[in-house]
């Protein structure tokens, strides 16, 4: 296993749109056991394999305490179940340090394959549902950034790109 890099905002890569994975093979497997490690040693909830500069459609998520629940979505399909707004405060790996409240449907129906290829299917409300469209986005190249105001979105990338370049 092996901890990989994660790409930061405002990174044009994170803008890529990512391509569905045709078959889960040995290497999708491996990929997402990598995501696994990275997200766990970051320590995060949820990663998109856009993050990590991999460009197909892949999810790893862990909301448990414990980091023993892991969630994988392959191919993931968001139906809207309760499109009523509900507000979360958000934060990503790829924009560290900053938390802001994005407003999003609070119900969704989930369709993905799981880490074998199996198609699997379920509901989810609150923090689940919040993270799966989060990691959504993620693949259509789009961060939680993007709902906030440009002055508060500019002001995010100002001081995210004077981090990275006392860091390089
Ligand atoms: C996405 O985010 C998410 O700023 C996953 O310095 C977030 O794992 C979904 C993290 C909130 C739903 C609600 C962020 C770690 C981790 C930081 C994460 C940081 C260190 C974020
Ligand atoms: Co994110």
């Amino acid at each position: 296993m092996a901890i990989l890099e994660i790409l930061e905002f405002p990174d044009p890569r994170l803008r890529k749109r990512a391509e569905p994975v045709e078959t889960v093979d040995a290497t999708t497997m491996r990929l997402v056991d990598d995501m696994f490690e990275t997200m766990y040693a970051a320590p995060g909830i949820g990663l998109a394999a856009t993050q990590v500069d991999v460009h197909r459609r892949i999810i790893v998520i862990d909301l448990s305490e414990e980091k023993n629940q892991p969630l994988v979505l392959i191919n993931p399909e968001v139906e809207v179940l309760d499109p009523q707004a509900e507000t979360y405060d958000e934060g990503c790996l790829s924009v560290p340090g900053f938390y802001e409240t994005v407003i999003r449907p609070r119900a969704i129906r989930v369709t993905a394959q799981d880490r074998n290829g199996e198609q699997q299917e379920f509901e989810a409300e609150g923090l689940l549902a919040v993270c799966v469209q989060h990691e959504i986005d993620h693949l259509d190249g789009k961060l939680f950034v993007d709902y906030l105001s440009t002055v508060k979105r500019q002001r995010i990338r100002n001081k995210l790109l004077k981090q990275q370049r006392s860091k390089a």
